[in-house]
């Protein structure tokens, strides 16, 4: 009996992957650009963020010591999966429920009655801290930090052959909203971002400090143009498109990896990164880019994913399918891949402008 019906689950599971329809374009929730948002839109969003930093964490405090509030149980859990989230087959479905479950703790929690909005790269890479979401104003998600080196490491190695220079800050966030924001973990060492790594032990330990930024406007200007994204929507399967986004060759970087190497310092820790609340703007924009791609074809493109379970995809790593499971840790259940596949079925029913 109870071996017949575990059969018809999974058997039904297999025949329909997908269950229940989209919902309407019209009735979806609409992700807007930073920059087209009103001056109270964007400082209800900032106010978001501040009331998350003053609502108490979920997390087991003795697993995760680092963490102070709520905002860092997000900064925990991906530190948490670092090591397959990126650069692989899980990238873009991993964050895709990730930055949907940091909208709703922003609705759910702290009373935000928008959605979580995008920084739309390709505005602004030659002007980043005279755009709208980087000029440091009141209005904006602060600027870059103070000229500081000394901390500067070598420059890690130039995507595509183009001379990257050294950043134009390196220091704590010097204006803006988020000048005093804290970070409580992290950094954590790049020698542990490696295919089939672990954590180093104290990984979420308290370290506290601010959080960092150093613009590098050369990796924008190469993978976060119009053109280099138009050349990403223009692909024609998940392989190509990967390529532009997120190749999981080492010495390459995407659009998504550039954009953290553009703003730098916290934003360039593949870790801790969620530390700076850039990080959510930033993978909203990832996320749009996938929808956009799935949506032009979508009848062929929702189901396309390519990699595996691990960084770097290394030869015999577990391939990511529609059943591969994926965890949020504290923050919510295990899913399928299956079921963060549409922005507009199941839990989700959003859409970008
Ligand atoms: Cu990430």
């Amino acid at each position: 009996m109870r071996l017949g019906s575990l059969l018809v689950t999974a058997l039904v599971a297999f025949a329909a992957p997908h269950s229940g329809s989209r919902c309407r374009s019209e009735d979806a929730a609409v992700r807007r650009d930073w920059g087209d948002l009103s001056a109270d839109q964007r400082i209800e969003f900032i106010d978001a963020l501040w009331c998350l930093r003053r609502t108490p964490s979920t997390l087991p405090h003795d697993q995760f010591p680092g963490v102070r509030d709520r905002y860092d149980d997000f900064v925990a859990t991906h530190i948490n999966y670092t090591l397959s989230i990126h650069s692989s087959g899980l990238l873009l479905p991993w964050h895709r429920h990730f930055t949907w479950l940091f909208e709703k703790a922003l609705q759910d929690e702290c009373g935000y009655t928008g959605s979580i909005p995008y920084w739309n790269w390709p505005l602004f890479t030659t002007n980043l801290s005279a755009s709208p979401v980087f000029d440091g104003s009141n209005t904006s998600l602060s600027g870059d930090g103070y000229l500081d080196h000394s901390n500067h490491k070598a420059v890690p190695a130039c995507p595509r052959n183009v001379a990257c220079r050294q950043g134009t800050g390196g220091g704590c966030i010097m204006a803006g909203p988020f000048q005093d924001w804290p970070k409580n973990m992290g950094p954590v060492d790049r020698k542990y971002y490696q295919s089939y790594g672990t954590l180093p032990p104290d990984v979420f330990a308290y370290t506290p400090g601010c959080v960092k930024r150093d613009f590098s406007l050369a990796y924008l200007q190469t993978q976060n143009t119009a053109a280099f994204v138009d050349a990403m929507l223009n692909t024609t399967n998940i392989v190509d498109f990967l390529q532009y986004m997120d190749p999981s060759e080492s010495y390459l970087s995407g659009a998504h990896g550039s954009g953290h190497r553009g703003l730098g310092g916290m934003m360039d820790d593949p870790f801790s990164s969620p530390q700076d609340p850039a990080f959510f703007v930033h993978h909203s924009m990832v996320d749009r880019v996938w929808t956009i791609w799935q949506d032009k074809d979508f009848v062929n493109r929702r189901d396309q994913l390519n990699g595996t379970t691990i960084l770097f995809d290394p030869p015999g790593s577990p391939v990511v399918t529609l059943d591969t499971a994926m965890e949020w840790g504290y923050l919510d259940g295990p899913k399928r891949v299956v079921e963060v596949m549409d922005s507009r079925s199941g839990e989700y029913c959003y859409r970008y402008e």
